[in-house]
């Protein structure tokens, strides 16, 4: 994702009489608002994402996983064991839903993941198979989940933790069937089946420098100069109370120099229950180490945290007698984490957040030599709208030629666009995003839009 600028507007006429009133006599103070999180990353370029559960996607959880985060990892529904259960009998609803849930909300979805140790399903894991059928089972599921999603993910994890501790290959159903070999097969087969998304290989305990670490940049490293498709390293980032590791930066830029991306991509910190002011100040400043570490790192594409809000954490059943380890409470009231996330990304600032306000966001999703493509959404949070209509003046000759999901007419630089007849409505707490393709030659800046 492009940087975006978002531009604030207040919709006072919305306010009724008595809210008005009431801000009047101060009774609700106005304040000014923060951006969520998404924008505040985006603004940055960087990648702010949460790994989420398809049927939780309604109510407040769905609100929040809209509102503050651009991109989104399926927490399971993508794993072989949920969409394949009975060989060749496909499961596709949690995943399909997520990536519907992404599309109109504008978020990036990151493809979690295709091959593992974890998660199969019992008919692979109890088969007795040769290595060529093996090879041929892991082709065929690639080929068959990212093939459904061709140029809709932009990324995927491809091979998730193939690594022991001391740096040797972790013995799995495919490296012991394939040998280590098994890692170049998967991600040119996922390249084959789509050219478009960015293919990772995921691990944890590689966050700092260390043996496993290390093991996963040599393997980078020889994949690189063999030629095998590979575009970045996700660090999961599974972290205890004050123990980030100070080598994080140092590990995340060693990777970058060899010209793959970096993500960290199961962000969360555990401490031990009950939490309480003290060590969620700490773990405040354990997430902005994180962040602060992955914005110093030019490669490093952005965060996920592993769930958002401490009602759907793994750690609590992994780790009885821990959790508490994403950036909202069970309640979804945003816990010292959240503020020191936004911190980091220039945010943070202001108290409560945002309380009356319908925003809109441009950003540049993809561009090329003399075109691009990009999109606005609306978000509304404590307000609401019934029809909407938007304006930018583009800076550098830019011009639309086509939109969807919004009428739009440009007028030498400047360009309005307002809702279709079935997208006027945005709820308090919802969004709306529409798209449209434009041509550009020079430059291709991202002018400031007026909602109202
Ligand atoms: O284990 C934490 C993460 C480590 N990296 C890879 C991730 O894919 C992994 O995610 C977790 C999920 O967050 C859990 O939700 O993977 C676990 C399995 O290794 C997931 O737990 C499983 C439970 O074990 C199942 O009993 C349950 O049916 O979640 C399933 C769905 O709720």
């Amino acid at each position: 994702m492009r940087p975006s600028r978002s531009s604030r507007a207040r919709l006072a006429a919305l306010l009724t009489g008595a809210a008005a009133l009431l801000l009047t006599l101060g009774a609700t103070p106005a304040q000014a608002a923060d951006p969520p999180l998404r924008d505040l990353a985006a603004a940055k370029g960087k990648v702010m994402g949460t790994a989420v559960t398809g049927s939780k996607l309604t109510g407040t959880y769905g609100d929040i996983a809209g509102r503050e985060f651009n991109a989104l990892t399926p927490g399971n529904a993508m794993k072989w064991g949920s969409v394949e259960p009975t060989r060749g009998t496909f499961n596709w609803a949690e995943a399909d839903q997520i990536v519907a849930f992404a599309e109109a909300h504008g978020q990036q979805v990151r493809g979690h993941t295709l091959v593992w140790h974890s998660q199969n399903p019992s008919w692979l894991t109890n088969g007795s198979w040769t290595p060529a059928q093996l090879g041929q089972l892991m082709n065929d599921h690639i080929a068959t989940e990212v093939g459904r999603y061709k140029g809709r993910l932009a990324t995927w994890d491809v091979v998730n933790e193939p690594f022991n501790e001391d740096g040797t290959y972790r013995q799995t159903l495919w490296y012991n069937g394939l040998g280590a070999d098994y890692i170049a097969q998967a991600l040119t087969a996922a390249r084959a089946a789509d050219p478009s998304a960015k293919l990772y290989i995921n691990d944890y305990n590689v966050e700092g420098v260390n043996a496993k670490s290390t093991a996963l940049y040599n393997l980078v490293k020889s994949l690189k100069e063999r030629g095998v498709p590979i575009d970045g390293v996700g660090l999961q980032a599974h972290l205890i109370l004050g123990q980030v590791p100070s080598t994080l930066q140092q590990n995340i830029q060693r990777f970058a120099d060899l010209g793959v991306d970096v993500a960290i991509t199961e962000l969360d910190i555990r401490m031990q229950l009950p939490s309480d002011s003290a060590k969620l100040t700490q773990q405040a400043a354990d997430y902005k180490a994180v962040m602060n570490a992955c914005l110093a790192v030019s490669r490093c594409v952005g965060v996920t945290v592993w769930g958002f809000t401490d009602s759907d954490s793994w750690i609590p059943s992994t780790f009885p007698g821990q959790g508490a380890a994403t950036p909202y409470d069970e309640n979804y009231a945003p816990k010292p984490a959240y503020r020191a996330i936004a911190e980091s990304l220039g945010g943070g600032t202001t108290t409560p957040p945002p309380m009356d306000e319908c925003t809109a966001t441009y950003s540049v999703t993809s561009q090329w030599n003399t075109g691009f493509t990009g999109q606005v959404r609306i978000a509304c949070s404590g307000a609401a709208l019934s029809s909407w209509k938007v304006g930018w003046t583009y800076g550098a000759g830019q011009q639309l030629t086509q939109a969807w999901n919004a009428s739009c007419t440009q007028s030498g630089a400047a360009v309005t666009c307002s809702n279709a007849s079935y997208n006027a409505t945005v709820p308090d707490g919802g969004s709306v995003t529409f798209g449209f393709n434009g041509s550009w030659n020079g430059s291709n800046p991202v002018p400031t839009v007026t909602l109202g």
